[in-house]
């Protein structure tokens, strides 16, 4: 235990806080980590360029192009991101080996190198995502509210197969395993009819739902959004659809918080949910002006999304999995700094003693409030956070490492 550390205990034990118990549970919080940080969406079925309104910019080198080179990144990457793990997995990494299937028929075994290598690194779980973008069977940019019957069956069929890989992947993990469904359908113009494709979404959904599956193995998540890139007047899976949809059928709801008007938050909207939902999962990224997808960093409305996750005893209700696609930086940098970032807002938020705020809140004291919420922000965090690195073997400085795996790779993939 660092001197610094023993002071900076004192100092938050004076202001009625445990930062051991706060290390002890950050440990244990569950941060699911997305591969698509690794290869700008891409995956390896062969599905084409990137579709469906996201976009990743930058062509920092040394990318990784198949399977191995892209374990070979998640294990470096991985070995410097301290607490639990999860690995987000999207159904175009498919390891197909030759088989000459579509998405709508993947299938577990598919996914059986996947799990081996989760085994081997000692991961938590595994997530899972259906597909549905960057493929041919994306018509006229819409798959599950497609007015084209083969379409749209293509993708409930795809969806199904994605329960079954799901299920297979929380049987093999032993824990259950987040399905989110993520559709790019939307209108880039004034559309003529905004109600039927979200009636034909919702078919697809029943459909989809009426495959039967064990909810404590599966927990089923529809992730809304406001606008994509080429579909700026019309979004079939929004706000409002998908959360009247997830209520009605009792699934989950996933926030991403670059899939809102820039003004809302979705700090405010965790809390709104947790009033109606057992679980809410979340795509933690960093909107730019845009759902830009920039990399994760410790500021303020990650901070107040952690509060929300900390202070209303949740951090097994919202399940935490990270969103964003940076190819203008080393990637594993990348990776490894949203991470970074995610644990330490978490672990600020431990660091709070919300009960006594709650009090000045319900007392309606809020000048004291005020002046307490803002004594937190300059107690000695880094000290904190240090001493969590150091007894999990880490270091603040991960740069140094990856630029020496960055001279190595850079030789390799040319
Ligand atoms: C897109 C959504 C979606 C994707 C991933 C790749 O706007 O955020 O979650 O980013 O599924
Ligand atoms: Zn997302």
């Amino acid at each position: 235990m660092s001197e610094i550390y023993k002071l900076a205990k004192e100092q938050y034990a004076a202001c009625g806080i445990d930062a051991e118990a706060a290390l002890a549970k950050l440990e244990r919080i569950p941060v699911s980590v997305h591969c698509w940080q690794g290869d700008d969406v891409i995956g390896f079925d062969g599905g084409g360029a990137l579709s469906g309104g996201i976009q990743t910019t930058g062509n920092y080198p040394a990318r990784a192009r198949n399977f191995e080179e892209l374990k070979s990144d998640i294990r470096k990457a991985f070995s410097l991101m301290p607490g639990t793990k999860r690995l987000n997995l999207h159904a175009n990494y498919a390891i197909l080996d030759g088989d000459k299937v579509d998405r709508n028929e993947y299938a577990p075994k598919h996914f059986a190198p996947w799990v081996k290598f989760a085994k081997e690194l000692g991961l938590a779980g595994i997530d899972f995502n259906p597909t549905m973008f960057s493929h041919k069977m994306v018509k006229d940019g819409l798959t599950l509210s497609s007015p084209d019957e083969s379409v749209r069956k293509f993708w409930v069929e795809h969806c199904k197969a994605s329960i079954k890989i799901s299920e297979y992947l929380a049987d093999e993990m032993g824990t259950p395993t987040l399905m989110n469904i993520w559709i790019p359908d939307g209108f880039k113009d004034v559309p003529a009819d905004r109600l039927t494709p979200r009636l034909r979404l919702k078919k697809s959904l029943d459909e989809i739902l009426a495959t039967g599956y064990d909810r404590n193995k599966v927990i089923i998540a529809v992730e809304s959004k406001v606008f994509g890139i080429g579909v700026e007047s019309y979004t079939v899976g929004n706000n409002e659809f998908y959360q009247n949809y997830a209520a009605k059928n009792n699934i989950c709801c996933l926030l991403d918080n670059g899939h809102y008007h820039p003004l809302e938050y979705v700090s405010d909207k965790i809390p709104a949910l947790l009033a109606f939902y057992d679980k809410v999962a979340l795509h933690v990224t960093r909107g730019v002006r845009w759902d830009s997808d920039h990399v994760v960093l410790f500021e303020d409305e990650l901070k107040e999304i952690a509060k929300e996750i900390v202070r209303n005893d949740a951090t097994d209700k919202v399940l935490i999995g990270l969103d964003y696609f940076d190819a203008s930086i080393n990637r594993l940098s990348a990776w490894v700094t949203g991470q970074r970032a995610m644990q330490k807002a978490l672990l600020y938020a431990l660091l709070i003693d919300h009960e006594a705020l709650k009090k000045l809140q319900d007392n309606a004291d809020f000048t004291a409030l005020m002046v307490k919420q803002e004594e937190v922000k300059t107690l000695p965090f880094g000290a904190v956070w240090q001493e969590y690195l150091d007894r999990q073997g880490l270091k603040e400085d991960y740069l140094t490492t990856i630029r020496e795996y960055e001279r190595q790779i850079i030789k390799e993939r040319v």
